[in-house]
Order: structure tokens, then C-alpha cells, then sequence
């Protein structure tokens, strides 16, 4: 396979002015005749006379013609993908006939079937899945379509923009022509043929234009549409007040789709979702299931500015409309709801995943240099990582100094294809300011390290604190170079108030962003006027994605824990006093020593537990210990995989011994309510009920495993009921055995709760669980062609069971290895995300790497799609 550089991008020989589309669906086969306006690109001086080059996949060719003409076989030639038409003028029209066959499309790009419905994905080089084209986005077009089908099977017919003309045909066909008014890169095409109900509503923009919404899904999802519907009216209110970003076409549709590759995609006015980030109701769906739709909503609604009106100009930018509309997601829901607890929910992920993914083998800089497949970059580095460069940006710049930015940058680049480099210029010019050194955030791989040292003087009233920050060589970047890191501060005077902050050379920092600037390998910040030795608080919120080194006694963890105005660091510090708790338990553990709990850790709880004035949503967040891949993350390599597991489930059983009666008093307290609301009090209530039961559980004993069940028989919405058969499916008890039968059989016509389903059992602690996944994988409700049931079983016993996934005999490694062969053949994008969960062999000790290369290797050995063979290729360089 091929690599492709950045360094190498050339602009386009030929522009499409204007595509016109007819797509014919018939039974076993679908026609496409694309109609094209070309011509020579003018801002390309060697483009005239330059043959026309054409990407296609899977296509079966049926005629081409030039000019109305058809073309002679000595003109063109197809070599492998690529499609090559000779002699042509500076300007013409080709009319390109094709054949494709949608049903028997597994790898859900381009144009498939799900559950009996056409539809398409061609982010990021699906297109070519339907006909010749220049698939690459900064050839933007302006593309009518035409969509064909018999009427009885498929009477919703769509595609972007407008509708504009529609009709009967003979045989029991209809049509309907579909007009997108906007320029777009054809990753941005849509259509869909199914039968299918729809929700509508209207959305007044600030200017007066009243836009038709439109929920389009299967009928009995009908009563699950609500709640995307008010996210979208939301998301469209707050992108109009803090961005100043209307919604520009009369019509904006959202369809459910059950077979999809990831959340959902930002089509121009016709987004398509998988069902898990549209459908919700209380009695299927869970608080986060809400919070997840809300913000996919939100995310894909943002990138009709961010992604479509100012795109991409080339896949090496990705990040450029991934982790701008990323960071703007999280702004939307830190405003919708807890801006601390959506926070603390970020940073976890991204210190488990892309920390995680940053320091192997597929390490890559947020504007990568190279792939071999594209679809392999849609990762956590791209988008997660570029979300946290762009919240830097918006640190630096300040919430008015952002905003001038980005006006500037949708002002600027409206309608074109662009560059990351363009959107830090637009902030640059719009603040006058010099971003040269924060670029490096582009381009350089790897998490660095901040060290941090602090000394106080007391008879010079000084507190200084010293940052030495590294980063480790990466693939391909064996040289690192410093960073512009801004560091956010807060000094905690002895009551546990904020001190006023001076440095040495005068600069007083703003009391409410208190930010330090570093820009060298070394620095020393010199704060005046320190009457008392201080508490520090760094990094407060978060401020720039590094690991943190700072040593703290316990006792200031327990300080900050209970008196930080940064309600992300006082959470951290509650983090970080367990992660010390833990390493005593780890210690113990491995030499078969009682495990004892540090009292300081029991009583901080205890006080969580009794305190009603604290925000209740924080208060759960402190209490949920850190999962075991995030400890396997933190901590030392090699990951101590049975260690971490045993301190963890000890400590859960220590800290419920010892404060059984406050989490009984804090259950009690947050009853049940037999009425659902989704609202951020309801949902900080749930979910320090449900933390709390999970403490009281893994005591197991007939009380608790009653006061489960009877949860799960009462709990009249799906947060309640699962987190009870949770506790009792992950329990030793007998009585799961029952519960997960019934469970099964009340929601057996649910998908995603069937999803749940699965993964609770593949994610169980107990040592039968890779027998339960093997069994379960031929279950009746068990779809290898249907990514949300392989990432509900095979990908949750991986991702998220680390003791059994991680057995000692291999045999976890063994199975997904399998499945990874299984599904290189029919869905390569799926097969190769998989595959990344091999690439940290590294990390584990001797047995386990070995065991782990081992499945590589015969991975390797298969004929491997281009996806997967980047990744296993790349994790035995
Ligand atoms: N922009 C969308 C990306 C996407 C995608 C990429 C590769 C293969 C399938 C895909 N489905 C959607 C989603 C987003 O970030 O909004
Ligand atoms: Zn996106």
C-alpha cells in the first residue's frame, strides 16, 4: 500500500463546477450517471493539456461520452482505481455511467443498505464508491441529484439542499430532484431510499428564516425523536448567539440508520446518524445516552460552518473542522449542563485513550504527515487532542479575543477548502498577535511532560515555581522541541481562598483566568507577596493536554480536595489522592499483605458522602474510583494488570465496608422518582444513587444484592434499571443468571438496549467472561455486519474488561485476533479500529507482549485491506 505525504500535496489539475447525479436504484443493482462540468484549474499553471485523472472503487463502468460524444477506448484507461481520460480541453462536460451494487456492500462506504434503507457514507473516501470523481475535498461542486426507486419499498427519497421537483414513474417508480444551492466537496453528498416516518418541527433563525427540521426513522423509533429534536433547536439557538453562525438552507435533515461506522455524519442538510447518537427515551436510554445524542447533535449541526461552509483542504487537516467542532461540542454542553463534570468526563477520556494512543506506535501529530489510509486518522489524537490545541487558542486569545478569530476565519474563508495554518492566522490577525511558536501544537507527536517544582520562602514572602517540560520521541519524530503551554494557577492561602497573584517582575496575572505563558524548555515563575506557604493548584481546568508531575503530600491533595475554586482540580486532587491509596493497595497486593486503606482517603468520602451543599453531579464524579485502563495509562509500564485490578475491586469493597451507612443514607436520599426528567439536578441525583449502589454491591451480601434487585424490578427509566443489572450481572451472586435472561427478554425488541446488554456481560469482572462473548457471539441478536454490536461485545471485552481481556494464557488476545481476521474481509474500517487495541503490546510485561506479537504476526500473515494493514504493520515496526 501506498503512503500519502502532506509534504507532497499538489492543488487540483481539474475543477467540477457543477455534478449533476441520477441515481437508479433497482433490486440487485444500482445505476449511477453522474453529469460533470469540468475544467482546467486557473490557479494552476501546468493544468492545461494535463490528463484528466479519475478515482473509482468497485465500479462496474458502462459508458463514458465527452462533450456528448462518447468516448472511444483508445481515450481513456482504467489502471487499477484510477481512471484516466486523455486529450482533453481546458473545459468539457463528461457523462460517466456506472454500476454499483449496494446490497452486498459490508463495508458500509459509499452506497449500502442498513435494515432494508439505502444509504450513504463517503467521509472520507467514500465517494468513489459511487462513481469516477475527483475525490478529494478541495474540489468543491455545486451537485444536483436525482434519486429514482420504486415507491412502494422506498417513498422517502433524499439527498442535499432542496427539494425541487418530484414524480411518478411506470413500473411503480418515483423520483424526486433534490438542488444544493452550496458549493461542497462530494464527502459531503448524501442520499437515502428507505421507508421511514418522520418527526418534524421548525427553527426561526435570528434573521426571520423559518427552517423546516425534519427526523426521519424507523416508525417504532417514533416516540424516541423528542430529545435530538430539542438538542438540535438548541444547538442551532447557541451556535447563532456565541458564534454568530446561522443555519443557511430551508431544510435540515436527520436520518437514523442502524449499520454505521461511527457516531454520525455532517452531510450538507441531510446528516445521517447512527440510531445510538439520535434515538432516546427515558425507559431505553441512560443520562449518558442523552448527554451523548445531545452532543453528536450538536457536534454535526456545528459542522455545517466548521467542516462545510469553511472546509478542509486536504485529509492531512482533519483536525481543522474535527477539533474545532469537537471543542465547540464541549462548550455547548459545559453550557447546557456541568461545565466541571463534562470537563472531568473530557479529560478522563483523553487521558486514557489518547494519552494512551500518544505514546505508541500510531503516535501522530494532530496534523499527521503521512497515511496510508485515511480512515485510520479519525482518531482520538485528531479530534480529542486538536479539540484541547483549539481550547488552548481560545485560553490564550480570551472568550472576545476567540470570537474575533473566528469571525474572521468563517468571514475569510467562507466557501473555501483550508488549512489548520489558516484558522491560527485568522486568530493571529484578528488579535494581533504572534502564534509562531503555539504552530508547533500542529505538528509535533507525543504528550509532554511537565515537571513541576515549587519552593517557598518565607522570609522573602516568595512562592516560585519551576516547569521543565519533554517530550518523548515518537515514530518518525526522534527530536522534540518546546511547547507554548499555558498553564492556569490558583495559590491557596491557609482558609482556602485564592491568593492575589504578582510576579516578580511586576505582572499581575487576571484574577479570573490566572495563566502562565511557557515557551522554553525551563521556566521559573516568581510570585510576590506570599505572606503564607500556599497550596498550588496548577493546571487548573486542565489547561493544556501534558502529563503532570508535581508531588503533593496527601494531606494538600485532601486540601485542594475539599477547598480548590477550580472545580476540575478539586476532582483531580480527589483523583490523585486514590491513585496514591491504590499504589499502597497494589503494593500490598503484591505482597500478599493485608490490604489496608488510608484513613485521610475513607473520611474525605465520608465527608463527599455527607455533605448536601456540594454540587451532587461533582460529588459522584469524586466518588467513581479511576477505571482500570486509566490506571494501566498512568501508572508505570509494565501495566500491573492483575495489581491494578485487585487494589481497585478492594478498595471499591473497603471504602464500602467502611461507609456502608452513608451510601445507604445517600441512596435513600436520592429516591427514585417515578417520573423521568432530564435535567442536570435529576441527572447528578442518578448518578451518585447509582455510584453509590455500585459500592454497596460489590459487598454482595443479601441486602445489597435485595436492594438491587428491587431497583432493577421499580426503576421506571433505563439510567436506574441498568446501573441495578449492572451491579448484579457483574456480581457472584446466582441471581444474575435470572436477571440477564429477563433483562434480555424485556428488550429483546430494543437495539440499543440489546447493545447494553452485551456489554455489561462482555465488560463483567467475573473469570467466564470471554465464554460468555464466544457464546454470545452466536446469539440471535449478535450481527457481525452491524458495527454497534461488535463494538457492544467484542469491543467492550477488549476495550473495557482488562483483567480477562488480558489473561495470562492469551486466549483474550487469541479471540480478537479472530475477529479481526473475520472482519478485515467484510468491513475494514471496523477491523482495523479493532486492531489498534493490539498496538500497545509494549506496555505489558515479557508473557503478554510476546502473546500479543504473536496475534499480530498472524494477522499479518493474512491478505490485509489497507486499513488494517497500517496498524498491524505499524505495531511491529
Ligand atoms: N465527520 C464525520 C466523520 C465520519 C466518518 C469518517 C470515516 C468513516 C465513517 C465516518 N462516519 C462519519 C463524523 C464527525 O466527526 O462528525
Ligand atoms: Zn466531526
Amino acid at each position: 500500500p501506498k503512503t500519502i505525504r502532506l509534504s507532497e500535496y499538489q492543488a487540483p489539475n481539474y475543477l467540477i463546477d457543477t455534478v449533476h447525479l441520477d441515481v437508479r436504484i433497482y433490486e440487485h443493482y444500482t445505476d449511477v450517471i453522474s453529469h460533470l462540468a469540468v475544467r482546467a484549474n486557473p490557479d494552476v499553471p501546468t493544468a492545461s493539456g494535463q490528463p484528466l485523472e479519475l478515482v473509482g472503487v468497485e465500479l462496474e463502468l458502462l459508458g463514458i461520452e465527452q462533450d456528448g460524444a462518447t468516448l472511444a477506448l483508445d481515450h481513456f484507461r482504467i489502471d487499477g482505481e484510477v481512471l484516466t481520460i486523455k486529450d482533453v480541453p481546458d473545459q468539457f462536460t463528461l457523462l460517466i455511467m456506472t454500476r454499483i451494487h449496494p446490497k452486498q456492500n459490508t463495508s458500509l462506504e459509499g452506497l449500502y443498505v442498513s435494515k432494508g434503507m439505502y444509504c450513504t457514507q463517503c467521509e472520507a473516501e467514500g465517494f468513489r464508491k459511487i462513481t469516477y470523481y475527483l475525490d478529494r475535498p478541495d474540489v468543491m461542486s455545486r451537485f444536483t441529484t436525482r434519486v429514482e426507486a420504486p415507491k412502494q419499498a422506498y417513498p422517502v427519497l433524499l439527498s442535499n439542499g432542496n427539494p425541487v421537483e418530484r414524480g411518478d414513474l411506470d413500473d411503480g417508480r418515483h423520483y424526486v430532484i433534490w438542488e444544493d444551492p452550496f458549493k461542497k466537496p462530494c464527502y459531503l453528498f448524501a442520499l437515502v431510499a428507505g421507508d421511514l416516518s418522520v418527526v418534524e418541527d421548525h427553527f426561526t433563525t435570528s434573521s426571520g428564516r423559518d427552517v423546516l427540521l425534519q427526523l426521519y426513522v424507523e416508525p417504532h423509533d417514533l416516540d424516541k425523536c423528542e430529545h435530538a429534536m430539542d438538542s438540535l433547536k438548541r444547538s442551532m439557538a447557541w451556535d447563532e448567539e456565541v458564534y454568530g453562525r446561522e443555519y443557511d438552507l430551508d431544510i435540515y435533515m436527520i436520518v437514523a440508520v442502524s449499520h454505521f461506522n461511527m457516531g454520525a455524519m455532517e452531510n450538507k442538510g441531510l446528516n445521517i446518524f447512527n440510531t445510538s447518537c439520535v434515538l432516546a427515551n427515558a425507559k431505553t436510554t441512560t443520562d449518558m445516552g442523552f448527554q451523548r445524542v445531545e452532543s453528536v447533535i450538536a457536534h454535526e449541526y456545528f459542522h455545517n460552518w466548521s467542516g462545510n461552509r469553511v472546509t478542509c483542504r486536504d485529509w492531512f487537516q482533519l483536525s481543522l473542522k474535527e477539533g474545532f467542532t469537537v471543542f465547540r461540542d464541549q462548550q455547548f454542553s459545559a453550557d447546557m449542563g456541568s461545565e466541571t463534570v463534562n470537563r472531568i468526563d473530557d479529560v478522563n477520556m483523553l487521558k486514557t485513550v489518547q494519552f494512551a494512543e500518544d505514546s505508541g506506535p500510531m503516535s501522530h501529530p494532530v496534523r499527521p504527515d503521512s497515511y496510508i489510509e485515511i480512515n485510520n486518522f479519525y482518531t482520538t489524537t485528531v479530534y480529542e487532542k486538536g479539540a484541547e490545541v483549539v481550547r488552548m487558542i481560545h485560553r490564550l486569545m480570551g472568550k472576545d479575543g476567540f470570537r474575533k478569530g473566528s469571525d474572521l476565519y468563517f468571514e475569510r474563508h467562507d466557501g473555501q477548502a483550508v488549512t489548520c495554518d489558516d484558522f491560527v492566522q485568522a486568530m493571529e490577525d484578528a488579535n494581533g498577535v504572534d502564534l509562531t511558536l503555539f504552530r508547533r501544537w500542529y505538528s509535533q507527536a507525543g504528550t509532554p511532560h511537565l515537571k513541576v517544582t515549587s519552593e517557598y520562602v518565607s522570609d522573602q514572602n516568595q512562592f516560585s515555581i519551576t516547569f521543565e517540560q519533554t517530550t518523548l520521541p515518537t515514530p518518525g519524530q526522534p527530536e522534540k522541541l518546546p511547547l507554548h503551554i499555558p498553564v492556569a494557577i490558583g495559590l491557596l492561602g491557609a482558609d482556602g481562598k485564592d491568593l492575589a497573584l504578582q510576579l516578580s517582575d511586576g505582572t499581575v496575572l487576571d484574577p479570573l483566568n490566572p495563566v502562565l505563558e511557557l515557551k522554553q524548555a525551563k521556566q521559573t515563575f516568581r510570585f510576590n507577596g506570599i505572606k503564607e506557604q500556599p497550596v498550588a493548584s496548577v493546571l487548573r481546568g486542565f489547561s493544556a493536554p501534558v502529563k503532570l508531575f508535581y508531588e503533593q503530600e496527601r494531606a494538600e491533595l485532601a486540601f485542594l480536595m475539599s477547598h480548590d475554586s477550580d472545580g476540575f482540580n478539586r476532582w483531580n486532587a480527589s483523583q490523585r489522592l486514590t491513585v496514591e491509596v491504590l499504589l499502597d493497595l497494589m503494593s500490598a497486593y503484591q505482597e500478599q499483605k493485608p490490604l489496608y486503606v488510608d484513613s485521610l482517603l475513607l473520611e474525605s468520602f465520608r465527608a463527599l458522602l455527607a455533605d448536601e451543599s456540594l454540587d451532587q453531579a461533582m460529588v459522584a464524579k469524586m466518588l467513581e474510583l479511576p477505571t482500570e485502563q486509566f490506571l494501566a495509562e498512568l501508572l508505570p509500564k509494565p501495566v500491573q494488570v492483575d495489581a491494578i485490578h485487585h487494589a481497585r475491586e478492594g478498595l471499591k469493597r473497603e471504602l464500602a465496608c467502611g461507609l456502608r451507612q452513608e451510601l445507604q443514607q445517600v441512596i435513600n436520599r436520592c429516591h427514585m422518582d417515578p417520573e423521568y426528567h432530564y435535567n442536570v439536578d435529576a441527572v447528578a441525583k442518578r448518578s451518585l444513587r447509582n455510584v453509590c449502589l455500585a459500592y454497596v454491591m460489590t459487598l454482595a451480601d443479601d441486602e445489597a444484592t435485595e436492594l438491587c434487585l428491587s431497583q432493577y424490578r421499580e426503576a421506571g427509566n433505563m439510567t436506574d434499571q441498568l446501573a441495578a443489572f449492572r451491579a448484579l450481572a457483574h456480581s457472584e451472586r446466582s441471581e444474575k443468571t435470572q436477571v440477564i435472561a429477563d433483562f434480555y427478554q424485556q428488550w429483546s425488541s430494543e437495539a440499543l438496549v440489546v447493545d447494553q446488554w452485551f456489554m455489561v456481560q462482555a465488560s463483567s469482572p467475573q473469570p467466564d467472561a470471554l465464554d460468555n462473548v464466544q457464546a454470545l457471539m452466536q446469539h440471535e441478536a449478535f450481527e457481525m455486519t452491524s458495527p454497534n454490536k461488535i463494538r457492544a461485545l467484542i469491543g467492550a471485552f477488549c476495550n473495557n474488561n482488562p483483567v480477562n481481556f488480558h489473561r495470562l494464557d492469551g486466549a483474550g488476545y487469541a479471540f480478537l485476533a479472530d475477529q479481526i481476521i473475520a472482519l478485515n474481509n467484510i468491513n475494514p474500517q471496523v477491523a482495523s479500529r479493532m486492531s489498534t487495541i493490539l498496538t500497545r503490546w509494549a506496555n505489558y510485561d515479557r508473557v503478554r507482549a510476546d502473546l500479543i506479537k504473536a496475534q499480530l504476526t498472524r494477522i499479518k500473515a493474512e491478505k490485509l485491506s489497507p486499513d488494517v494493514y497500517e496498524i498491524v504493520s505499524k505495531a511491529l515496526n
